[in-house]
């Protein structure tokens, strides 16, 4: 028998981090006839096409490229501005961020976070520049925006280029603007697990039409015509089924962030006064958030117990929370000998690594599944 620490029942379902968004099977089986009918399932259909301006459309951005997944899209970012030698960016993400620069042969710099947004902290970003450096890779980690005044003044002193990691900020924007308008390009994920998908799925969005022209050439092999091949490519495309399925999902989207946006302000109330519990950060009135993700960070001396007993604790009531981002890109295997991936480097990412703590965050949770939540947790405390 389990030993639970309050007499909440446990949920009689597991309570995953996330659960992904499904379109009403009707309107996809409708959109398959399309595709059937057509007999063109992949290589730049007519839904490929057509979600790729209804994208531009929503997330405000000129250009475009879909691609099959939000990696392969970054590692072709770093192909189409032909970066070489090293960039800077946060040790704070998913594995793929710093593995694309891997795969380009560039070396990963690590560059500590924010304390309150858990970004890239743009007043560290220029003492890590040495001659080698090409780029900046920032990432809106949880849908928070980066400081990106801040890292453009940098990256325009030294002639940087920057690529913004957007996997978690979907329909962000600033001021009204996409968020995909910073930088010289933007990556959004489109995976199952995102406040928007096609399944699988990426895209970059960028400024410049000479640069959609070579990110689709990269994406398709570096195919120009049957006779010519004029670029070291890859497969990156989208096929038809995703693009419809993504097509589907646009008028989903804001049904789901309205959702979430709901839960965050019961997880916002329910937890502001516990001792030991830090919430989200807060973003300026001119930003639109997604409100994908809601991650708490806990002060296992203010709380009285640790990050991972709350973890496993929650288990044992069907809550299967997740350690976003724990480990450090820093800390794998295959990048802990850099120099500056060194603990005594990185302090504030370290020491938000062993603290934080994704929380269920899906549409399809009730306001009461949050608030059970809320109370097993906050019966935790010591
Ligand atoms: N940059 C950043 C900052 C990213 O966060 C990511 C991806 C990328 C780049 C790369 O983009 P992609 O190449 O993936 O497009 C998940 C996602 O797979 C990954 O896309 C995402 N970040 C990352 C933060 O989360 P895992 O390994 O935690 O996924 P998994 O399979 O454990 O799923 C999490 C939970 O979601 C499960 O416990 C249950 C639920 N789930 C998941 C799937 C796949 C479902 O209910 N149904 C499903 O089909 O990485």
């Amino acid at each position: 028998m389990e030993k639970f620490l309050s007499n909440l029942e446990p949920f009689k379902e597991i309570i995953f981090v996330t659960r992904p968004v499904l379109p009403k099977i009707e309107e996809v089986t409708e959109k398959l006839k399309d595709i059937w009918e057509a007999k063109w399932l992949t290589n730049n259909g007519p839904q490929h096409s057509m979600l790729e301006s209804e994208l531009e459309n929503f997330l405000k951005v000129p250009y475009l490229s879909l691609f099959n997944n939000g990696t392969i899209a970054l590692i072709v970012a770093c192909q189409s501005l032909r970066l070489s030698g090293e960039v800077i960016t946060t040790p704070f993400t998913f594995a793929a961020t710093t593995h694309v620069l891997s795969w380009n042969n560039i070396q990963p710099i690590f560059c500590d976070i924010d304390a309150e947004t858990m970004n890239l902290d743009a007043e560290k970003i220029e003492s890590m520049i040495t001659p080698h450096t090409t780029a900046i890779l920032p990432v809106h980690v949880f849908g928070t925006p980066c400081d990106v005044e801040k890292i453009q003044e940098v990256a325009d002193k030294y002639g940087l280029k920057v690529i913004y990691d957007a996997a978690h900020a979907f329909g962000v924007e600033i001021g009204g603007e996409g968020i995909g308008n910073f930088g010289d390009i933007s990556m959004f994920s489109f995976h199952a697990t995102k406040l928007y998908h096609t399944v699988e799925g990426g895209a970059l969005v960028h400024g410049d039409k000479n640069l959609k022209a070579r990110i689709d050439l990269l994406k398709n092999f570096g195919i120009k015509n049957e006779d010519e091949v004029v670029m070291p490519g890859i497969n990156g495309k989208l096929n038809e089924v995703s693009s419809a399925i993504g097509r589907i999902m646009l008028n989903y989207v804001e049904d789901e962030r309205q959702k979430r946006k709901l839960l965050h302000e019961i997880y916002d109330s329910e937890l502001s006064e516990v001792e030991g519990i830090k919430l989200m950060p807060k973003c300026g009135e001119d930003v639109k958030l997604n409100y994908q993700y809601y991650v708490i960070r806990i002060d296992e001396k203010l709380f009285g117990k640790s990050r991972d007993e709350v973890y496993d604790e929650f288990k044992k009531y069907n809550v299967y929370t997740r350690k976003y981002f724990h480990p450090l890109c820093s800390e794998f295997t295959c990048y802990r000998q850099l120099n500056s991936a060194r603990k005594e480097n990185l302090p504030v990412a370290n020491k938000i690594a062993d603290q934080v703590l994704s929380m269920p965050m899906y549409g399809e949770l009730s306001a009461d599944d949050v608030k059970k939540i809320c109370d097993i947790l906050k019966s935790m405390r010591r």
